[in-house]
């Protein structure tokens, strides 16, 4: 059973995100635009809740169901709820097409009800040797937030 969700961004910058998910076992195509960003690299994460009741902040810390360290979306310790970084251009968008493997629409890895959040600043994908980089990839401020939902094929 094919699933589709979606998520509406809201906050300092604006944004629309796809989530589809063909069957099962397949990986979740990620998809949609950014837009108001600061051009460059802004960290792209889920959090565990979908909780806006304090804006961004209380969608908690990134969806990791196996208890790992934070890190890059290809890397082997990673959150699942690692997305890397969206890039915006020097209009501010960013455009998103991604295949993300740790999360589903359904089941254990199952991400709808949480929260997708963009940051201020480029993630370091768990390399940057600061002090946050092994559980946030110091990724700055949350900008933007919303809960994912299922939505119609
Ligand atoms: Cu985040
Ligand atoms: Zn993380």
């Amino acid at each position: 059973m094919p699933l589709k969700a979606v998520c509406v961004l809201n906050g300092e910058v604006k944004g629309t995100i796809f989530f589809e998910q063909s069957g099962e076992s397949d990986p979740v195509k990620v998809t949609g635009s950014v837009t108001g960003l600061k051009p460059g690299d802004h960290g792209f994460h889920i959090h565990e809740f979908g909780d806006n009741t304090n804006g961004c902040m209380s969608t908690g810390a990134h969806f990791n169901p196996y208890a790992k360290t934070h890190g890059g979306p290809d890397a082997e310790e990673r959150h699942a709820g690692d997305m890397g970084n969206i890039v915006a251009d020097e209009n501010g968008e960013a455009k998103v097409d991604l295949t993300a493997t740790q999360i589903a629409l359904s089941g254990a890895l199952n991400v709808v009800g949480r929260s997708l959040v963009v940051h201020a600043d480029p993630d370091d994908l768990g390399v940057g040797g600061h002090e946050l980089s092994k559980t946030t990839g110091n990724a700055g401020a949350r900008l933007a937030c919303g809960v994912i939902g299922l939505c119609k094929i």
